[in-house]
This record gives C-alpha cells, sequence and structure tokens, in this order.
C-alpha cells in the first residue's frame, strides 16, 4: 500500500532542515535527516531487546506484539524523549527506558484503536493491522502486554541508567498521559463526540488528552531523566503542548489531503466517521495557518536553550512540514 514512505518522509526532513531565517545561521548546520536516521536506528535496536521473540504458547503474542511494534512509524516521541533529554545536558541512556515505553504505549494505542469495535482499519504503517493478521482476541491481547510491558521497560532503567527517583516520577506522569486522565479519556471523547459539533476549544481538549498528552509526557520526561531543572521543565512542557497540538492540527490535515499510499493507512477516516476536525470547522488555510503559529509558539517556548535544542526546533519543523 505505501509505495515509498522515505520520499514523502525526506521531503518534509528536507524542508525542516532547510536554511532558517536571516540570524540563524548557526542552526542551519544541522541535518534532521541524518539526526532522525541515527536516532531511529538505536531506537529500533532497543525496541527489539525490549519485545524478545517468544517461546511456546507466548510465541504466538510476542510475534504479535513485534509485528506492530517493529513496522517502522515516524518514531517520533521516542525521539521527542532523547532529543529532550540531550537538550538540557543529559546523556541518551538514562532516557532510553523511557523512550522505548512511549512507543510501546504508542503501539498498543494504534492496535487497539484500530480494532473493528473502535475505527476498524485494515491497514497501519503500511500493512496490514494487527487484528487482521493475528484475530481479534491476540490483538487485543498483543496491545494489553505492550502498554504493561512498557512500565516494566520503563522501571527497569532505574537499575540501569537513570536515578530511581527520577523513574518512578517519571512512571507516574506516563501513567497519567496514558490513562483515564490521559489518552484513554480523550479516545472516550473522540468516540462519544462522532457525528456530533465541537468548539475549537473543544478539539483542543480531546486532542490535548488522545494525542497531547503522549507527546508532553515524551518531552518532560526525557528532560527529567537528563537532569532538567523545574525551569527547563516548564519551557519543555510549553513547547510539547505547542508541538502535540500542531500534530494534531496537520494530523486532521493528511486526513483530508494525504493518499493512502503516502499515509499508509486509509484516509478521509474523520469525515466519513463524522469527527470535528481542525479542517472541517476552520478550513484549509486557517488550519495551515494555526499549525504555523504553533510552531512558532514552540520554538519560542525554547528560545532560551542553547544549540542543544536545536533538534526539537528542527523536529517542530518537520511536524508541520511532514507529509506523512
Ligand atoms: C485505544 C486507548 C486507545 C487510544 C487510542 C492515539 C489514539 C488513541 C489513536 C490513534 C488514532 C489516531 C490516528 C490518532 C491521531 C493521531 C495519531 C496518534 C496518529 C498516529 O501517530 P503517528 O503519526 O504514527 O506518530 P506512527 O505510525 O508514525 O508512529
Amino acid at each position: 500500500m505505501r509505495k515509498n514512505p522515505g520520499q514523502f518522509f525526506s521531503a518534509a526532513v528536507e524542508r525542516a532542515s532547510a536554511p532558517a531565517a536571516s540570524g540563524q545561521e548557526k542552526r542551519d548546520v544541522f541535518d534532521l535527516h541524518s539526526y532522525l536516521k541515527e536516532r531511529a536506528q538505536i531506537i529500533e535496536r532497543a525496541l527489539a531487546q525490549s519485545v524478545e521473540e517468544g517461546a511456546g504458547a507466548a510465541a504466538r503474542l510476542h510475534e504479535a506484539m513485534r509485528y506492530s511494534l517493529l513496522a517502522g512509524g515516524k518514531r517520533l516521541r521516542p525521539v521527542l524523549v532523547l532529543a529532550s533529554c540531550e537538550a538540557v545536558g543529559g546523556k541518551v541512556d538514562a532516557a532510553m527506558g523511557l523512550a522505548c515505553a512511549v512507543e510501546m504505549i504508542h503501539t498498543y494505542s494504534l492496535i487497539h484503536d484500530d480494532l473493528p469495535c473502535m475505527d476498524d482499519d485494515d491497514m497501519r504503517r503500511g500493512r496490514p493491522t494487527n487484528h487482521k493478521v493475528y484475530g481479534e482476541a491476540i490483538a487485543t491481547l498483543a496491545g494489553d502486554a505492550l502498554l504493561t510491558d512498557a512500565f516494566k521497560v520503563l522501571a527497569r532503567s532505574a537499575h540501569n541508567s537513570a536515578p530511581p527517583a527520577l523513574v518512578l516520577e517519571t512512571i507516574a506522569e506516563l501513567a497519567w498521559a496514558a490513562g483515564s486522565a490521559g489518552m484513554v479519556a480523550g479516545q472516550v471523547i473522540d468516540l462519544l463526540g462522532e457525528g456530533k459539533s465541537k468548539t475549537v476549544e473543544e478539539l483542543e481538549e480531546l486532542h490535548g488528552k488522545k494525542t497531547g498528552a503522549l507527546f508532553l509526557a515524551s518531552v518532560r520526561g526525557g528532560a527529567r531523566l537528563g537532569g532538567a531543572n523545574e525551569a527547563q521543565i516548564e519551557s519543555l512542557d510549553a513547547y510539547a503542548r505547542s508541538l502535540g497540538l500542531a500534530f494534531q492540527v496537520v494530523d486532521d490535515l493528511l486526513d483530508v489531503q494525504g493518499t493512502p499510499e503516502q499515509m499508509g493507512k486509509r484516509t478521509q477516516k474523520d469525515v466519513e466517521r463524522g469527527k470535528a476536525t481542525y479542517p472541517a470547522i476552520l478550513g484549509i488555510e486557517r488550519s495551515l495557518d494555526l499549525a504555523r503559529e504553533l510552531e512558532t509558539r514552540a520554538h519560542r517556548a525554547i528560545a532560551g536553550f542553547g544549540d542543544s535544542a536545536d533538534a526539537l526546533r528542527h523536529i517542530a519543523t518537520f511536524v508541520v512540514e511532514r507529509k506523512l
């Protein structure tokens, strides 16, 4: 289905790496393409180790978990974990457990979201959805296991690489972001709101929970594990909130403007399911303006950081310019 995802990915990365406005020459040397490629490789290796191939009765479960977890994807959330850690001068090893945990939770949410009882989708990340290959029961359990094991992976990092007190705080924040106050709440609001109109404020609340909370936990957690002080976390918090919302505005636009080949999944879903979206409420042009405004806000939030935050700056641009 997805013919050449790299083509679209590279184009957006090139724009995000393009020379910035005058006065920002120092940032032009940053090569986002190489950065994302190198980070994705480290993350892929760590993820493959986080969910090992099972034996015996559980082999099928582990196969289903790995099928979706190692199916590619942009790896945006774990990259944000590592970039936030480095932005405050931390070493990526300290945040690798969190990087794996957020991607495992994200993957569980995609598997469950694709189930017939939710969005009922056949394609994800350019391949058949988990339940199409393994059946609904195993897909549900693969999602459950990814969610649970995510916290095991994060908790274990306290022994290996990060101060236990910081890991504990990060576990609590990640549980909040993924649970009944965050992502799951957002999903419920989304499902119950189908066919009903929404204001821009209501849409912001929905997406703040459904997708924004995990972005927020990724950035805040990565920074915390990297040794950030309160002021740095506050600035990065503002960055993450703008970035998460920009991501969602662009996601809505891509659902209208993208093709299944480009996206590796079905498009035009929001209209079909009667979901309120930014383009439906604001129109295409104003939605694009909003995404750019949010990108500017994200950049402004971390203006006080030095070169160590260049990756975060370029990622904000990439999120708005992306075509998948
Ligand atoms: C089932 C509890 C539960 C929650 C589901 C996140 C979510 C809530 C559903 C995913 C459906 C969806 C399309 C949400 C919109 C934004 C989003 C999360 C898109 C997918 O994220 P990407 O683009 O995906 O980062 P990749 O595949 O690149 O990782």
